[in-house]
């Protein structure tokens, strides 16, 4: 397939090609626009150079118990069993994510406007923005599979036709982040360069990759060279912390050999400037729940009192 001449990620090819620096800055916004926000100077700092941030104890404790409540509610719920948005484990019945959960619940819907969070998100993307994706892994206890490393910006390139680093992830932690049931593991640094893939994208390539991923994972040279040069950090914590992590930062993260699940609220900005195009695999577009195509008005904060409402 001839490279598309709008396509500065180009990914997804027949052979090999040398990783390259981003094109994109990392921190969009300048002058008053980036420091009119909760993010310090050394926040943005620390994010502009590492790629990723982690504030324990974002969400308080009741607040967390809410949303566990609401997955344990899923897991009998048939209407959202039954959605195409419901993953479960490779050849299991446990639940691996459930994708599109801002249009499930309101609960994450709130979460997903408030004030703060939108502030820093402006910060960072340097203006409005909507959610690309948002979703919950599970990861169970004993049974919850890991994820191979990669870069969610290559995926959003290739199969949703997103087209530049201007998107960011929030991962609100419902669960007890600890050593030993898979926490997210994330490679600090490699935002900066854009590590191309081999192999063409089969058409629905997603009804596979979200059990496991073998396509848009970066070369065994590659993974060693970035790990050699910038090592591996494991945020864990407490439930309730936040982790922002940029769109092309590389992350994976182990099976969860525990007792204990890893369940993580994932929610994704794009900046409203950077809508999906036509995907860079050539495939047709996925569907909504992993790459939003309808809903690309800028979001508004909800008030304190729509936040403040319970239930
Ligand atoms: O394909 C996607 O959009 C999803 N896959 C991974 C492994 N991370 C980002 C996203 O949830
Ligand atoms: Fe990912």
């Amino acid at each position: 397939m001839d490279a598309r001449s709008d396509d500065l990620y180009p990914t997804r090819l027949e052979r090999p090609s040398q990783s390259f620096e981003r094109l994109d800055p990392v921190v969009h916004s300048s002058g008053q626009d980036r420091t009119n926000g909760p993010l310090s100077e050394t926040d943005l700092a620390r994010y502009e150079r590492d790629g990723f941030l982690v504030f324990d104890r974002f969400l308080d404790s009741a607040s967390v118990r809410s949303f566990l409540d609401d997955l344990r509610a899923y897991e009998s719920n048939d209407s959202v069993l039954n959605s195409e948005g419901t993953i479960t484990e490779p050849g299991k019945q446990e639940i691996r994510s459930i994708f599109g959960i801002h249009e499930v619940s309101d609960r994450f819907d709130r979460l997903t406007r408030d004030p703060e969070i939108l502030a820093m998100v402006r910060q960072l993307l340097g203006g409005d923005a909507y959610i690309h994706q948002s979703r919950i892994n599970y990861k169970p206890g004993l049974h919850g599979k890991g994820f191979n490393w990669h870069s969610d910006f290559e995926t959003w390139h290739a199969e949703d036709g997103m087209p530049r680093m201007r998107a960011v992830s929030f991962s609100i932690t419902l669960t007890d982040n600890t050593p030993f049931n898979g926490p997210l593991m994330l490679v600090p640094g490699s935002h900066k360069q854009f590590v191309p893939c081999v192999g063409r994208t089969p058409e629905d390539n997603y009804q596979s990759s979200l059990k496991k991923q073998e396509l848009g994972v970066p070369g065994d040279k590659a993974l060693n060279d970035l790990i050699e040069r910038h090592g591996i950090t494991a945020p864990t914590g407490p439930a309730g912390s936040l982790i922002i992590f940029e769109c092309n930062t590389l992350h994976g993260s182990n099976a969860n050999m525990s007792p204990w699940p890893r369940s993580n609220l994932f929610f994704v900005y794009n900046s409203v400037e950077n809508q999906l195009q036509q995907p860079f695999c050539g495939n047709k577009p996925r569907p909504d729940f992993l790459g939003n195509r309808t809903q690309t008005e800028a979001l508004q904060p909800v008030s304190r009192r729509e936040l403040s409402r319970t239930g």
